[in-house]
Parts: structure tokens; sequence; C-alpha cells
């Protein structure tokens, strides 16, 4: 682990972050609340209270652990047929109520596909607003921080070489910011993105999961898809460590499609492609009181944290998976039809065990069964069909499945299997729950299975054992804490800013992965995810109990090797996989994917260094330090006349570098400054934009739109550079406030502009740079600074 010189964990507490390169392109500043109100404290109260549940009942479960693993599945309707109705009443009291095979068969609810947006013209311009929606799941209303007001997003189709455009609005109301809330659910009205599976630029405003979108804030992605991009099936979903889980479990997330591979067999091409979001919504019910009369309205609320990401919890509510936002969705197929579904496992914590079963016939004709052919796993081709009774995923998996309704008609339940206790997630036994109704009817559509041949060419190309370059090591643990409750490790620390993994651009290395928890934990199964690079598993190592009591490790993988960007490392076992770090330079993460596993610690940071170019380290020596003099520069401004910093002697300044006026960024960046100009003024403080535009180009940019500031043209990048706004893929963005002795009092380097114009005036109070206080030196410091 490299220590990294410069700290981040500003970043990630929900402070300003401090200066960085490859750093988050949007430096959010804390969620501030202006009034604080009783509603606000109560409800920091109430969210702080449930941090301290949720460790209580870790304790609780540690303790008790012993006796869940060894219970046995609850009584559950048998997987293999419908039950006579008294028999089955029977077998279901013992149910929680909703998953009842009786309400299974009889769902009428409409099978959903999300909206759908097409790239056109090598673009697909998108935007999600973040706010809360009122929807309902079956008969229940639920209340929940939404997507463009839906329980799921919408499904984003792009072609390798297109360039996604999305912009995030985050229109939640402020919270309270919470200190000491690193490593717990906190903070859901803070949110971000994640490609999950694309092979993108980690940095600036692409895939770039360390960037913090504050209530009321606005983030603008941009992300570049390779030419060469492997197509397949990829989705969306917040990242913000500490909400991730909370956001995840609300809905907030889509399919992300790249199109072709796959798509052009012919005999895929013929078939219906439906994408199919799993989410475990696990909503509660807040008590009433009983003096008012309404109705319950499900939501999902860090103050319940405790009831909903609790070991458990998912069980004890008794929620549906939902598909697409839909319970129990009825879905319509004709006899020897052929679909491909594409399953996308958004849920939060759980696994799943999907099989389609059947109906007897009442005369006694077996139904015949529809079969499952597994053709991908996490979007990437397996090369094969993969002929399969039980679908298993993880959160964070993907499955694309080509299902086979049989020749005659009939009637079919998409369930979730019961799970034995060794086989979920936390070793505890999972009854079995209803997904979907599947009706076969009308007229005969026969259709054909692609061969084996014509997908061969479409999996990734194996990682030979000449080609590794090195070793890496990953262990996922989760131990107790002698004061209670527990903590979620990798490699026996908590997630934290100060320090990242290592890796080299074109290095080859194979990496073996273990679950290792504490004695008294016992065995849990972790889903890896590393973001960036898709890696080949080559090995899955589970214990098995023998009938004679002794254990002994057992490979899981039955069809080869597999390509993924997320496996569950079986608990008391390891994996073996190879990857190799192509085309991106910069900083992500690798993390366990039960989402309250992450936001609770269990994720690190990775540097992709390049070990060939003079890394960006010179450019971060030369940006002026926080309580240095800011270096004086001359250039010229669109007149041609000559300016300098040091006509502003006396006078605090704010000053922004940015890439010219052909960016889209960089002109919105101009645009923000322009409309708060007068507010700056009011503070005493000069505006002054630095561009990469010569003086020509900055006139006639000008003569179109007038900016009430100085802007000054540094084509040859002279101040670019005296600023440290310089690094190896060429010029950056930087913002610089300095006080009236022009001395450094905060500053941002990075890909992408700071946009967040309105929160820097809030910040810079006018005494704050106009004298040179120590006790303003640093982001933070200067950040609190009401
Ligand atoms: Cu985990």
């Amino acid at each position: 682990m490299a220590t990294r010189t410069v700290r981040w964990c500003c970043v990630m507490a929900g402070l300003l972050p401090a200066l960085t390169i490859g750093a988050p392109s949007r430096q959010a500043m804390p969620p501030k609340v202006e009034k604080q109100g009783r509603v606000d404290v109560k409800e920091r109260e109430y969210a702080e209270k449930a941090v301290v549940r949720l460790r209580n009942s870790w304790t609780n479960y540690v303790k008790s652990l012993k006796r869940l693993q060894a219970a046995r599945p609850p009584r559950a309707v048998s997987s293999q047929a419908f039950l006579a109705p008294d028999v089955e009443k029977r077998l279901e009291a013992s149910l929680p109520l909703p998953q009842r095979q009786s309400l299974a068969r009889a769902s009428t609810a409409q099978y959903v596909e999300p909206e759908v947006l097409r790239s056109k013209n090598k673009a697909l311009h998108v935007t999600l607003d973040m706010a809360y929606a009122n929807n309902h799941i079956g008969k229940d209303r639920v209340h929940l921080r939404a997507f463009n007001g839906k329980l799921v997003g919408p499904t984003l189709h792009l072609k390798p070489g297109d360039t996604l455009y999305l912009t995030l609005n985050n229109t939640m109301a402020g919270e309270r910011w919470q200190p000491n809330m690193m490593n717990t659910i906190n903070s859901f009205n803070t949110t971000n993105l994640h490609y999950h599976g694309l092979h993108v630029s980690p940095n600036g405003n692409s895939d770039n999961v360390l960037i913090q979108v504050g209530p009321k804030e606005t983030q603008y992605y941009k992300v570049e898809i390779p030419k060469d991009h492997t197509p397949g099936t990829y989705w969306y979903h917040p990242h913000r460590h500490g909400s991730t889980a909370g956001d995840v479990a609300s809905g907030m997330s889509g399919a992300l499609i790249i199109e072709g591979g796959l798509d052009d067999i012919p005999q895929i091409k013929a078939m219906k492609d439906r994408v199919m979001v799993l989410n475990q919504i696990p909503y509660i019910f807040p008590p009433i009181p009983s003096t008012i009369a309404r109705k319950p309205v499900g939501v999902v609320e860090a103050q319940y944290a405790d009831l909903i990401f609790g070991p458990n919890s998912w069980k004890q509510l008794g929620r549906y998976t939902t598909i697409n936002g839909v319970q129990l969705p009825v879905l319509h197929m004709r006899p020897g039809e052929i679909e491909r579904w594409r399953f996308v496992d958004s849920g939060q914590r759980e696994t799943i065990h999907l099989r389609l079963i059947h109906k007897p016939t009442p005369s006694q004709i077996a139904q015949l069964p529809m079969n499952m052919y597994e053709i991908a796993d996490d979007g990437l081709a397996l090369g094969k069909m993969v002929k399969s009774s039980m679908i298993e995923l993880w959160p964070g998996y993907r499955s694309d499945v080509l299902v086979q309704a049989p020749p005659r008609s009939g009637e079919y339940l998409l369930i979730n299997d019961q799970a034995a206790a060794g086989e979920s997630i936390d070793g505890s036994a999972q009854p079995l729950t209803y997904v979907a109704r599947v009706i076969v009817a009308g007229a005969p559509n026969t259709m054909r299975l692609p061969r084996d041949q014509q997908m061969a060419h479409l999996r990734l190309p194996s990682i030979k054992n000449s080609e590794i370059t090195g070793h890496q090591e990953a262990h996922y643990g989760i131990f107790s804490k002698p004061g209670g409750g527990v903590v979620f490790t990798i490699d026996g620390k908590s997630f934290e800013m100060e320090t990242a993994r290592e890796l080299k651009l074109g290095d080859v290395d194979e990496w073996t992965l273990r679950s290792i928890n504490g004695e008294d934990i016992g065995l849990v199964t972790h889903p890896f995810h590393i973001h960036v690079n898709p890696f080949e598993v080559t090995s899955i190592m589970a214990p098995v109990t023998l009938p004679d009591g002794t254990t002994v490790l057992k490979e899981q993988l039955q069809h080869g090797r597999v390509w993924r960007d997320t496996v569950k490392i079986p608990g008391g076992g390891y994996v073996k996989m190879r990857t190799r770090y192509t085309d991106f330079i910069g900083t992500f993460v690798q993390h366990c994917h039960i989402l309250d596993h992450e936001d609770q610690g269990m994720m690190q940071l990775i540097d992709i260094i390049d070990p060939k170019a003079a890394v960006s380290t010179t450019a971060a020596l030369a940006i002026p330090k926080v309580n240095s003099l800011a270096p004086d520069f001359t250039l010229p401004d669109a007149a041609g006349k000559p300016t300098s910093l040091a006509a502003c002697a006396g006078k605090p300044v704010v000053l922004f570098f940015f890439k010219g006026h052909g960016c889209l960024h960089c002109s919105q960046q101009v645009a923000l400054y322009a409309e708060h100009y007068a507010e700056f003024q009011r503070k005493g403080i000069q505006v002054i934009g630095v561009t990469s535009d010569d003086p020509a180009v900055l006139k006639t940019a000008l003569a179109s739109s007038p900016c009430p500031f100085p802007i000054l043209a540094d084509p040859k990048g002279t101040a670019f550079a005296k600023f440290g706004c310089v690094d190896v893929v060429g010029l950056q963005h930087g913002t610089f406030a300095l006080d009236a002795k022009h001395n450094v009092v905060w500053r941002t380097v990075s890909d992408s502009p700071y946009l967040i114009v309105t929160d820097l005036l809030k910040t810079l109070q006018t005494d704050t740079v106009a004298t040179n206080r120590s006790s303003v030196q640093t982001p933070s410091t200067l950040a609190r600074i009401q």
C-alpha cells in the first residue's frame, strides 16, 4: 500500500477535498442546513441513534450466529410444484405474509420495461433528477428517493465509441453534515454515480466515485466509451461512501447497455430482449401516532438503518424482489418462443437463486420445464451457452439468459429459491420467495437457439500464465470490536483516503481474494467488485462439509474460467483471478458489493499509475501551496492589453484557469461566475479568469457573450504552469482563492472545472479572504467558516 501524499479524508467526510491531481471533478461543499431547527436536530439524533442500534444488532447477531447457522430453512413451498390450496395454505402459514404462492399465482401486475434512452450521433444526453417520489410496490405505498420519479432508472443504450453526457440533478433538501460519520451509513441526500462494469476513465467527471453531489447540486458527467469497449449488460448506481446502500436500496439504479457483440447473432437478434433490474427495496413503515389517521407509507431512511441494513433484516421485513419496480409482474410468452432476459442484480445485500418452476396439469401430464441458457456473466460473453436450472446472483452481478418456453402452453413462476444455511450471504437459511409469473400461451412460435461457435469469438481472450507480471492479495473481513459492534475491513483496515493500493498501467496481475472473518463472526461471503478493468476468474474455492464431518475446499467454477467484474468470495474460501490494467490511470476503488458493508468500510482505494510517464507529481509540486504567496503573471486581455495579478494588490481574488470557450463545461463555469459576479463584488472579491484561448479567439467569444470580469489569454500555458495546472495529459482546471495579500487560502486542481460557484461564494466571507489569518489556511477549516 502506498501512502498518499495528499490527505483526502475530508473528501469522504463531506468537507471540501484537499488539492489533488486526478481528484474529484466536483468538489462538493458539506451539505449545509441554514436553519438548525428542531426538525434537523431531531433527524440527526435519530440517524445517530440508528447507527448505534445497527452496531448493537451486529453485536447481538454475532452472539446468536452459531444458533442461526445451525437453523434449518423455514418450511417453504416445494420448489417443484404448485400445491392443493389447503396444503398450500397450511405450509404458507409459516411464511411472511406477502410471500405466498397463491398470491404469486394470482398476480395480474403488468410487466414493464424501464424507460429506454438510446444514443444518437455518437452521443447520449441524459438527465437524472434525484427527488422523493410516491409510488406503489404491490399494494404498499412508498415514498423513496428516486431517479426521475420511478422505482427504476432509465435503460441507457450506447455503442462503443459513443459519449454519455449525464446531468445528475440532486434536488433533495439540505441535510445537516454529520461529523465523524466516516464508515457509517449516513447522509442519503448526498449522492453520485458509478458506471458499473464500464472500462472507462475513473477520473474527472467520468466514472469518478470520489465525487460527491450534495443537496441542491448538479453534476455533469461525461463518460467516453472506448471504440473497442466490450458490448454487454452494465448498469449505473450511486456510489457515494456512506449513502451507497441507502440510495441503491431506494431503487436509484438502471441498466446501461453497450450494444453489439451477442446482439448481432441472428438468432439472438430475433429474440425479445428484456432488461430486468432486480431490486430489493427494504422499505419500512415508520410508526404513526395513533391520533393521526393516515395510511402508512414505506420509506428507506438512515434513521432506520438498523431495521433495513442489519443482518437478517431483509428476511424479517418479508419484502419482494421487484423487477423494474414491479412486484410479481406477469410475463407472457408463446410456446417455443425464446427470449433474452438481462438480469441486473441491483439488490444491496442478499443472494438470489433464480429458478423457473411449473404447475402440474390436472391430467397428470408432466409439464415441460422452461429452459434457461446463460450466455453472459456481468455483461461479458461466456463464448458459449451454459444450460442452467438455477441462476445464482450476488449484489452487482448481471446474467444474460436465453429463456426457452416449452412447446406447449403452461404456467410458471420465477422464484428466488430457498437457500440452506451456508449458501447465503450471512450463512443463515433463506426462505423461498416469488419474483414473477410467466404465462406460456397462444400460437406456437418456434425459435432457434444460437450455436456455441457463433459466440466463441465474443469471449475476452484468456490471460495466459506467461502474461502475468505480478501478484496481488486482498483479504475481506468482518471483525468484532472489543467495545461492541463490528468493523468491515480489507486487509485489516476500514476504508481511508490516506492510503491506496498502487498498481501499474500495463501490468497483468493474478489476484488471490480471501474472505477471512473474525472467529466469532464465522463464514461470510463477500461479493468483490473492482472498477475500470474486468477480470478473469480462474478458481472459486469454497468449504464443503463431507458426510464424515470433515471440511474440504471444493472448486465452484463448473464451466471453466469466466470473465466478470464482480465475484463472490466464499466465506472461508478464496478466489483466484487475473486482470490486465489497460488504457486508464487514476484513482478508483475495490469493495464489497454488499453495499452496507461497503458504506461501513469494506472498500479500498486503488491508484493506477503510468510507470512510463513523468507522473503528475511534478505538477503537484508546482501548485502553489495553501498559505504561500501566489506567483504573479502578466497576460493580455481580449484587447491585447497586458494585465498582471499584481494590479489587484490589496484585493482578495478568485482566480480560475479554464480550457477555452470551446469547452461546454468551461463556458458554464464562466457563465456561473458572471451570474454571481455582483455578489463577489459586494464582498470585495475580484474574479479573474485565465483561458488557454489566444487573444483573437477570446475576443470573438466575448463579443458574443460579454463577461463582466477580466478574462486573460494564456495560449502558451505559462500562467497555467505557474499554478501547477499542467499535467502529463495537458492543461488542468484550477481554482484559487487568494486573500488580500495574494496568499493562497483555498485551491483545487482537477480534470474538470469547479462549478459550485455559489458554495464558494457562501464560504468565502469577506473577512476570510481579506486577511491572512492562519486559522483559515486549510480547505476544511475554510469550509467550516459560515
Ligand atoms: Cu461484504
